[in-house]
């Protein structure tokens, strides 16, 4: 296939990015990690966004090899921020088709043992609803392996799939990440709110962290910590900037 082809050659080539999303503790003022997400800077097109690309290799042994870059990248990353003082998480994006090869976690371990100095628990990995239900046991189980090893989990898009409570009962994720759909109407759409409510209670329930995604305007950050939701992430705190604008930001932002 044409498109993988070119995939391929542009990660052999170093072509793609990660950009890095901040996510605060609207509370404290503190920025707490970051959201790292892919983008390929194209020699002639410039930048071009994961949707233009990921659907290519979806399922792919390609997809593995850009997981894994991802991975790697991410913790290249913490390890220069942890030089330069700065100790947040970082998450990245890992589909299901990734957590479920025979040999992720043995692969995580001997990335993150490249970077000793990297405590693992700054490494968050975002999984999303998609996984097929009856993998849910396989994958509880994955998530628990991984913990042994000091990664945590957080629960991408929670609501927007079709049996997202089923998830929540059954993967011990660390934190959910209330889907952007929600938040961004909940302001105009009492339905949403009820949502965005509901999702913040259950999650402390069960004993998870929870934090808002598309945090668009000061007042909906200001609802949200009314409703105890203090974790945030939007273009209403900033938009996905490269690694050597993330420093500068966290300067201005404290
Ligand atoms: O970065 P952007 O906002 O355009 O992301 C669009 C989509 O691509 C989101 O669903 C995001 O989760 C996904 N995405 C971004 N970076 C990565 C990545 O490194 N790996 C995977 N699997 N998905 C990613
Ligand atoms: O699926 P996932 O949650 O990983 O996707 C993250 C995507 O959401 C990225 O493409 C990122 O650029 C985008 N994003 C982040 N914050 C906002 C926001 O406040 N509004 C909108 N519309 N998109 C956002
Ligand atoms: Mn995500
Ligand atoms: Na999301």
């Amino acid at each position: 296939h044409e498109a993988l082809a070119a995939i391929k050659y542009a990660l052999d080539q170093g072509q793609f990015r990660l950009y890095y999303q901040p996510k605060v503790n609207m509370r404290s003022g503190k920025v707490i990690g970051s959201e790292a997400l892919i983008r390929w800077l194209h020699p002639e097109d410039g930048l071009r966004p994961p949707a233009e690309f990921l659907p290519y290799v979806e399922d792919t042994d390609l997809s593995i090899e850009l997981g894994e870059w991802v991975i790697h990248e991410a913790l290249k990353q913490l390890a220069r921020w942890q030089e330069e003082g700065l100790g947040i998480q970082v998450s990245v994006n890992i589909t299901a088709h990734h957590l479920m090869q025979p040999d992720f976690a043995q692969r995580l371990k001997e990335l993150l043992d490249e970077f000793p100095q990297v405590p693992p628990r700054l490494l968050e990995l975002e999984i999303t609803e998609s996984a097929a239900l009856e993998d849910i046991g396989v994958i509880s189980d994955l998530i628990d392996h991984c913990h042994t090893l000091g990664v945590t989990f957080a629960l991408d898009d929670f609501g927007a799939g079709y049996s997202s409570l089923t998830y929540l009962r059954r993967l011990p994720v660390d934190i959910l990440k209330i889907d952007q759909s929600f938040v961004r109407d909940m302001l105009l759409d009492p339905n949403d709110m009820a949502i965005v409510a509901g999702v913040i209670s259950l999650s402390l329930e069960f004993g998870r962290r929870v934090i808002a995604e598309g945090v668009e305007t000061a007042e909906h950050g200001m609802k949200l910590l009314a409703m105890n939701c203090e974790l945030a992430q939007g273009y209403g705190i900033a938009r996905p900037m490269p690694a050597e604008a993330f420093l500068p930001w966290v300067k201005t932002f404290n």
